[in-house]
């Protein structure tokens, strides 16, 4: 094939295989939603749009180098986009510069990365070793030896190609780069490779951004939220659990999609239903989280800010300011902790619990962790919440506790004897899963409850119980629509993206609130109910039991949900229905403008005044009048 009368030098042989490969990966192994025939047509180009040009600057080189760079260059290639597919299929998202500087975290990661992993994967580097054999075999006779002037011709019609490519990519969406968490688009319309080139522009965009602030930016900030977000909180619930324990209940990966329903005719948890009955249940409460995961729902409930558009708050801003729930709590006179068993060093925890005011964190070492009562990634939840009572016992009141559940974590693996419900049947063996680990959590909820009532902590305390953020990604769309029994549109999975939240308070009926919520307004609500004066804070949410609240819950890739519609990928729905009412970036729509439009708006508005309080620690500037 590589014999001189074909004339095809190495640079053009790897081109083509490695821009079909890429090809390849972004049709069948991302998830890429394409709308229509140009989306199609951008996606087919820029693979090899982008491999011609990595390749071609090959012939700059002598015929030595020549041969190297291309080795060297496709495995490269071939790593940088092996390692996003293993990402991607834990997260149906492409991996961020941040994400790289959170290594220890992936040390931990261990077994849900194996699960990552396929054998077939092997085939994904196929290219890789054609173009070594070819090397070794043909040698120097596949280089190219071209004069300066076809060298320009070709470096620059490489350029015309990218230059089209991206031309094309505006037309079909304008204002590509502005639009900057929005990582599908991007790959889409751009490429994985200059993707990642434009993510690192963003890297040091936003941490040039702390140092030139100097707080002004803050007028803009305070005089939107005045507006549009420092509503009145209610009277009628303020100070309804003054100086009661707060018993805060994070539940891993736990989505609303399993609350009130069965598998194969059973209920899935028995206890979080009946739980409804004498609690406030709001079941259309949202999760905002992004690549920071548990720590990002940690981050939204503790500041009433959103988490960062590209890794995890966690890792890159635990050193700023922030004006946060367990500080305001340790003012008022609550002593607070974590209970969580993980190494503290996870999500960077311990450096920010510590900043945010913490009093404690009970991590790995605050409990017997053996072989016997753990599993998957460590300590099982039924011991988690038995071994956290002796502390509870002893600890100064009034308190604020944060419990981090584990065991209903991906790959949801969990011991026979451990499992009271069947497996599903599907296709996807993490959905399969899932309902055994999510039924173990449950009871691990209620022997909690039991406990807390056998010791009397639960007469002086409100539980509260939150999903911390999805379980089950889009990547398992086939299976999620045959157990739901409908269509998984855009629509659906903004919908799948509800998990519980319940305020449990002991004497209490409580109700079943359907106003739309999310994690944002879970800081002013628990402060809320605690009596603690809030006039002086800055957030984004709203106390939950107010009866004016923001109109819309924004989540972090700037799908939004508002009483009427639910808007995700360029289209607006029918909140109740799930109608598709207009797409909104059609330009076939006369000119009329989408009702989803306005808030397209202010939740890019919003969004954006959040990242810039992060980025640029705004707070350190703000006087919060605190003693
Ligand atoms: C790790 C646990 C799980 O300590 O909170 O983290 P997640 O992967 O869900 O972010
Ligand atoms: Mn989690």
């Amino acid at each position: 094939m590589f014999n001189k009368k074909l004339h095809m030098p190495l640079y053009i042989f790897a081109a083509l295989l490695f821009g079909l490969k890429t090809y390849i990966v972004y049709r069948f192994v991302f998830n890429i939603s394409l709308d229509n025939g140009m989306q199609e047509f951008i996606l087919l180009i820029n693979p090899f749009v982008t491999a011609f040009f990595i390749f071609m600057l090959s012939i700059f080189f002598n015929k030595r180098r020549q041969l190297k760079y291309i080795k060297y260059g496709i495995l490269l290639g071939s790593l940088i986009l092996y390692f996003n597919i293993v990402f991607y299929r834990n997260f149906s998202d492409f991996i961020t510069i941040p994400l790289l500087f959170q290594g220890s975290n992936a040390a931990d990661l261990g077994g849900s990365v194996l699960g990552l992993i396929k054998l077939w994967d092997i085939a994904l580097f196929l290219d890789v070793v054609i173009v070594w054999i070819a090397a070794r075999k043909y040698g120097e006779e596949l280089t190219a030896t071209f004069t300066k002037r076809y060298k320009r011709f070709a470096l620059s019609l490489s350029v015309l190609f990218l230059v089209g490519n991206y031309t094309l990519a505006e037309i079909e969406r304008p204002q590509l780069l502005q639009r900057t968490f929005d990582r599908e688009y991007l790959v889409k319309n751009i490429g994985i490779f200059n993707y990642h080139i434009y993510d690192a522009v963003l890297h040091s965009k936003s941490e040039a951004q702390r140092v030139f602030a100097d707080g002004n930016e803050l007028n803009a900030i305070t005089d939107y939220m005045k507006e549009e977000t420092s509503k009145p909180v209610s009277e009628e619930m303020f100070g309804v659990a003054k100086d009661k324990n707060v018993i805060f209940i994070s539940l891993e990966s736990v989505q609303s999609f399993v609350i009130n329903n069965t598998m194969n005719g059973e209920e899935v948890t028995p206890f979080l239903n009946d739980l409804i009955d004498d609690s406030y249940y709001f079941e259309n409460f949202y999760h905002q989280t992004a690549q920071g995961k548990t720590s990002d729902s940690e981050f939204i409930v503790e500041n009433s800010l959103y988490p960062s558009p590209r890794g995890a708050v966690y890792f890159t801003h635990a050193q700023n300011d922030f004006h946060s729930l367990p500080e305001m709590l340790g003012n008022n006179g609550y002593y607070t902790s974590v209970f969580h068993s993980n190494n503290k060093s996870f999500w960077n925890r311990d450096v920010m619990y510590d900043n945010t005011g913490y009093d404690h964190f009970y991590d790995i070492n605050a409990f017997e962790v053996t072989d016997e009562n753990s599993v998957g990634w460590g300590l099982k939840d039924k011991e988690f919440f038995k071994q956290s009572l002796k502390y509870m016992q002893q600890m100064e009141k009034p308190f604020y506790s944060k419990f981090i559940t584990l065991t209903n974590h991906y790959p949801f693996d969990l011991d026979e004897e451990d499992a009271t419900i069947e497996k599903y049947d599907s296709n996807s063996n993490t959905l399969n899963q899932y309902f055994q680990t999510v039924r173990y959590t449950d009871e691990a909820v209620e022997d909690f409850f039991t406990n807390l009532k056998e010791t009397g902590l639960y007469e002086d305390s409100i539980i509260i119980l939150m999903g911390d953020h999805y379980g089950i990604s889009d990547f398992h769309k086939k299976a999620m629509s045959q157990y739901l029994d409908t269509e998984y549109t855009d629509y659906l999975h903004t919908q799948l993206q509800r998990v519980p939240f319940y305020v449990h308070i002991p004497g209490e009926d409580g109700e079943v609130i359907s106003k739309i919520s999310g994690q944002i307004d879970v800081k002013p609500t628990i402060l809320n109910l605690l009596g603690i004066d809030q006039s002086n804070d800055l957030s984004f949410g709203t106390d939950l039991f107010s009866e004016d609240r923001k109109d819309f819950i924004a989540l972090r890739d700037g799908s939004f949900i508002t009483e009427d519609y639910v808007y995700a990928k360029d289209q607006c729905y029918e909140r109740e229905t799930g109608d598709l009412i207009d797409t909104t970036t059609a330009s076939d729509d006369e000119g009329e403008e989408s009702v989803c439009k306005p808030y397209i708006d202010k939740v890019e508005k919003e969004l954006g005044y959040s990242d810039e309080i992060i980025f640029g620690d705004l707070f350190r500037f703000y006087d919060f009048g605190d003693e």
